[in-house]
């Protein structure tokens, strides 16, 4: 906590005539002397901010006016850099309290290249002090409260695998420094209104199963913009709602005073550092200054509102406390403003004058600027080859064994690897397996067979069955140091976890200037041809994630390249979405034997599957094998040489090789499994037209999947998705143009 110790200042009652030792709920009067000062200041931050908005000098101003009280108690019962902290933005006053300056947050509200923040990349009170432990957060609400979550998780994992947390050379871990502590606890708050978001009900639920030290803090205004909480919660209040939930302790009270909200938080984090489980805090407060600079809540909110709501202000009620309890005078009430004042405007004078961010700037920090994933150095040989020219016989396996056998390798080799997902774990009752009683499930697919028994309950898991809660939690364990390898069990269902991997996932490091990033795997069964699968078994869409700076995006057509792959995306430094096609991964087509604990391939590189002279076809995925059989069959009937390439990587993808292959073929014809408009190939038939129009002899042409979702009757999905024979079509009709 942070408090001043020096002797008593002058403006301080003469504490002969008091009693000097007196607490309140264990607050000292040095202490509430303290929070006054964080408190005001708080305020009067805000009402700067005010000021420049109105003035046009800072571009967008939304205040923590009201919530002070709460921001201050949660401050001064906590630890910075000991504990973690996923705050909103009306977390100024907390903020302040762990030890974040005022000129940090206005540097943050000019957009100075200075801002600790961002950079100037995030809107004001978007909060991010990596010393501190304030992990950077976002604007869409809610979405901070699973990686609140999963942020426990990966405190609880290092302290019972404190060997994990080592530094270790040859991949992420080199750049990834874990701190721990056996009794942190992880600060989440959010408003009255975030607590309809289906993201919040699904922290509380895992946070309470798995009974992890998270202090969920509810900051209830009454408002969500303008609409008032009876709207938001059935029956009005949230903590008669959650109620149920087994393992918490809750506390609900009056957030606008400062004392009462201190001995509640006290409890509360008492409860959660001593490991019983989470805390839910429910506090009542008020918001003076409408939800931002851009509402005006007179017009929803009649005066007689909110003048009731004026006589619990926080800021008055301390001071008023302050003078009654004899522990300020008027006069010392007045000098301590005064220095607040003048320590103010010589950080807003600071602010002013700070130098904007250079536009050179804005690609930094997207990627990891530590670890390149397509560097050469990855380019590794398979080991299975060596033993192959030794004369020694090595099986080949399909794509489904050599995923599931990287991944056992790889979660040997690093113990930051943990998997969780729906029905991902052999048995989530283990006893049934420590019993022999059951040979284990390991997956829908059966990729993660047998991962559970031999790693371990703790790092083989089921997640409960909601996306966003695998993908949140992932993303709090990857802030932590973790390496959560995660699977979402058919793409068609991944939609849930949108806001994290739009929204968060992706965005961590480059919206926090680099101060923070969470690099993890989240593996993706996806696609079609399934005979059978249906709308919602058979999708694709990997345009939408490749369309998302920040996320590295892979997609293998054989078991090889999904090993070499999947090692390099576990190693690797970003978030990565790795697509599994469920049609390749027990096909003939592409297995291989295991190349080996180190094999790895680098990203951006495609393979050419067959050269060829007379036209290009670039392609992924199960579209491969298919445009193989097509090009085969044009060589043999008609003497027509196409020139293969598999992406296996969509972002980053290799342009040097379609580049160097049009400019010999003359001829590109992009094919893919998703539907034709807007897809994948549409990104890569523009670039060629583009870059490479001198070099054409034909249009650059499209195969994919009819505008349509995939069909149950196999006739239908035949006709919906591209085959063979349409591949061979079209590369005829090109060749020939
Ligand atoms: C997912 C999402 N939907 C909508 C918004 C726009 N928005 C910003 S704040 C807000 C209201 C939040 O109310 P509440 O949770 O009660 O917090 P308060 O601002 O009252 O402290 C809304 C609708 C958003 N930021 N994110
Ligand atoms: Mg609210």
């Amino acid at each position: 906590m942070a408090t001043k110790t020096d002797p008593k200042p002058a403006g301080v009652v003469d504490e002969k005539f008091r009693n000097a030792d007196k607490t309140y709920e264990g607050l000292s009067r040095t202490q509430l002397i303290e929070a006054y000062r964080i408190m005001y200041t708080s305020r009067r931050v805000d009402d700067r901010e005010i000021l420049l908005k109105r003035q046009q000098k800072i571009f967008f101003q939304i205040s923590g006016a009201g919530h002070e009280a709460v921001g201050l108690a949660a401050g001064f019962t906590m630890k910075p850099g000991y504990d973690w902290f996923y705050p909103y933005y009306r977390d100024r006053a907390l903020c302040l309290a762990l030890g974040a300056t005022p000129l940090d947050m206005l540097l943050m509200a000019v957009g100075a290249a200075a801002d600790p923040q961002s950079g100037g990349r995030q809107m004001p009170s978007h909060w991010s002090f990596p010393k501190l432990n304030v992990v950077t957060q976002s604007s869409p609400t809610g979405s901070q409260i699973l990686q609140a979550v999963g942020c426990a998780e990966g405190g609880r994992y290092f302290s019972s695998h404190p060997h994990a947390a080592k530094k270790s050379e040859g991949d992420y871990r080199q750049f990834k420094d874990v701190q721990f502590q056996g009794d942190e606890v992880t600060y989440v708050s959010l408003g009255d209104g975030a607590t309809s978001e289906g993201e919040f009900w699904e922290a509380m639920n895992t946070a309470s199963n798995r009974k992890l030290p998270v202090l969920f803090v509810v900051q209830d205004n009454g408002y969500a913009i303008s609409v008032p909480v009876e709207v938001q919660t059935a029956g009005g209040n949230i903590s008669r709602l959650v109620a149920g939930f087994p393992n918490f302790h809750f506390e609900e009270f009056d957030g606008t005073d400062p004392v009462a909200s201190y001995a509640a938080f006290a409890r509360t984090v008492a409860y959660c550092r001593a490991g019983e489980g989470p805390g839910f805090i429910h506090a009542h407060v008020i918001r003076p200054y409408s939800h931002s600079l851009s509402d005006d809540e007179r017009l929803y909110r009649p005066d007689a509102e909110r003048e009731r709501d004026a006589t619990r202000d926080p800021i008055t009620r301390m001071q008023m406390f302050l003078i009654r309890e004899g522990i300020l005078d008027e006069k010392g009430i007045n000098k301590l403003e005064k220095q607040v004042e003048d320590d103010l405007q010589i950080a807003v004078d600071q602010a002013l004058e700070a130098a904007p961010p250079t536009p050179d700037m804005i690609m930094r920090y997207i990627y990891s600027p530590d670890l390149d994933p397509t560097s050469s150095a990855l380019q590794t040989e398979p080991a299975s080859a060596a033993l192959a020219a030794d004369g020694k016989k090595v099986a080949p396996k399909t794509m489904a064994d050599l995923i599931n056998a990287t991944l056992r390798d790889e979660m040997r080799r690093d113990e930051r690897i943990v998997i969780f997902g729906e029905d991902v774990a052999d048995a989530s009752r283990e006893q049934y397996l420590n019993e022999k009683l059951i040979k284990g499930k390991g997956g829908v697919f059966k990729l993660t067979y047998g991962l559970q028994h031999d790693f371990g309950s703790d790092r083989v898991f089921n997640s409960p069955l909601a996306e966003a809660n695998i993908v949140g939690r992932a993303v709090g364990m990857a802030t932590r140091g973790m390496k959560p390898v995660v699977e979402i069990q058919f793409f068609d269902y991944i939609w849930p976890a949108m806001m994290q991997l739009r929204d968060e996932l992706p965005l961590m490091r480059w919206r926090s200037n680099n101060g923070f990033s969470s690099p993890c795997v989240i593996r993706v069964a996806i696609g079609g041809y399934l005979t059978g699968g249906a709308i919602y078994h058979s999708q694709c869409g990997e345009s939408i994630f490749t369309h998302t700076p920040g996320m590295h995006v892979v997609f293998p057509s054989n078991a090889l390249d999904a090993a070499g792959l999947l090692r390099t995306a576990i190693r690797c430094d970003d978030p990565v979405l790795f697509l599994e096609h469920k049609r390749l991964y027990r096909e003939t087509f592409g297995r291989a034997p295991y190349p080996g604990p180190d094999y790895t391939i680098p990203f951006g590189k495609a393979k050419v599957v067959q050269a060829g002279t007379d036209l290009t076809v670039i392609t992924y995925g199960a579209v491969v094998p298919r445009a193989l059989q097509a090009a085969q069959k044009l060589e043999r009937e008609h003497g027509i040489k196409v020139e293969l390439i598999d992406l296996r990587c969509l972002n980053p993808f290799d342009w040097e090789t379609i580049a160097a292959s049009v400019s010999k073929t003359n001829r590109a014809l992009v094919a893919y499994e998703d539907t034709l408009s807007w897809g994948y190939g549409a990104e890569i038939a523009a670039r060629i037209a583009d870059q490479l129009f001198d070099h054409l002899d034909a249009p650059v042409r499209r195969v994919a999947a009819k505008d349509v979702f995939v069909a149950y009757q196999p006739i239908l999905e035949d006709a919906i998705l591209p085959q063979a024979e349409d591949l061979l079509r079209a590369m005829k009709e090109l060749a020939e143009y």
